[in-house]
């Protein structure tokens, strides 16, 4: 009796190992894109600038999706918006052998020496999202990322066309920028600039540095307010943070955005999706954070000692007072 007890028991066991085993299997299987077996898994070091916008988060968290997605193991690093983190990131990735390094350069300048040493490491080195200032173009294999210069021209585009709307005979624009050194401050300026250039109406009264934080946005858009008052008739603001945190500013100073100002923003997330559609902002340009799609196939294709595309721009839109939003998807970010 006491044996039969003891065998139906240890049947039990094997029985419940058995069931490991196959669910184990399955939940294997089931991952998609996984590595097939005896694949070498691609290890790739990922370094971001940080969290200061929705544009930012929208990014990271499209590159981990993607990752896991065509099986990539992601090693991610948040530098805090100081390029030392980035560097010391980028150090750790060379020291653990990754097969690929992927990084968002806060600023352009300063990184052939880091960048050099991963060369000597032969580990090959991709831009996401900004671009750096090298004479050495064999130092990075491509850049994923907008192109910000067209961002720009499309903003200043837009407002050409809406003075002409308006019939304005004159009008003066305040500009919040980006991160000073930074692609996306650099090229935003000079696309919106060259877009208005041969307008005889316009006038950049300022260009104040924002670094694309929402406090500073506030913060730069007082000081505009306290120098230049109603004589502001645009602000065009190089992402959607520093927009978000200008309006309220506005307000307070006795304005209505979107009506007794122009305002004009760049990157499209969510809330200040919802913002142009209560009439608050008058343009949004998109730029979209989701690169990472990109990303882990070019990766691949350099572990596997393939050919890549040296820039890759995504596709990019104009949301506007002009159009009907009423049937825009969730941005997502
Ligand atoms: O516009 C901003 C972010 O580099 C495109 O950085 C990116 C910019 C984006 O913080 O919101």
């Amino acid at each position: 009796m006491a044996d039969k007890m003891k065998r139906s028991k240890s049947n039990r066991v094997i029985v419940l190992a058995l069931a490991i085993c196959v669910a184990a299997f399955f939940l294997a299987a089931c991952g998609k894109k996984s590595a097939k077996k005896g694949e070498q898994k691609i290890l790739l070091g990922f370094s971001q600038i940080g969290a200061e916008s929705a544009w930012r988060l929208g990014n990271t968290n499209d590159m981990e999706e993607k990752a896991e997605e065509y099986g990539i193991n992601l090693m991610y690093e948040n530098a805090n918006q100081k390029q030392e983190n980035q560097i010391a990131a980028i150090r750790r990735f060379i020291a653990y052998k990754v097969d690929v390094i992927v990084f968002s350069p806060i600023v352009e300048d300063g990184w052939d020496n880091v960048l050099m040493e991963a060369k000597e490491a032969n580990i090959p080195v991709i831009l996401v999202d900004r671009d750096i200032n090298t004479d050495r173009e064999d130092l990075t294999a491509c850049l994923i990322g907008a192109d910000f210069y067209e961002e720009g021209r499309k903003a200043g585009e837009y407002l050409i066309r809406k003075a002409d709307a308006l019939g304005l005979e004159e009008v003066n624009i305040v500009e919040i920028s980006g991160t000073e050194n930074s692609t996306p401050m650099m090229q935003r300026q000079a696309g919106f600039k060259d877009a208005i250039d041969g307008d005889q109406r316009m006038h950049i009264l300022e260009s104040i540095d924002g670094d694309f934080l929402k406090s500073r946005g506030a913060e730069c858009m007082r000081i505009l307010l306290d120098k230049y008052g109603d004589k502001i008739d645009v602000v065009y603001s190089h992402n959607d943070e520093m927009t978000l945190g200008a309006l309220p500013e506005i307000e307070k100073a006795g304005f209505q955005p979107g009506k007794d100002m122009i305002i004009i923003s760049i990157d499209g997330g969510q809330e200040a999706i919802d913002v142009l559609k209560s009439g608050k902002i008058n343009c949004v340009v998109e730029c979209t954070p989701k690169l990472g799609k990109e990303v882990m196939e070019t990766a691949i294709k350099l572990k596997n000692g393939e050919q890549v595309e040296s820039v890759i721009h995504p596709e990019e839109q104009v949301f506007s007072d002009e159009q009907d939003l009423s049937n825009l998807a969730p941005r997502g970010y």
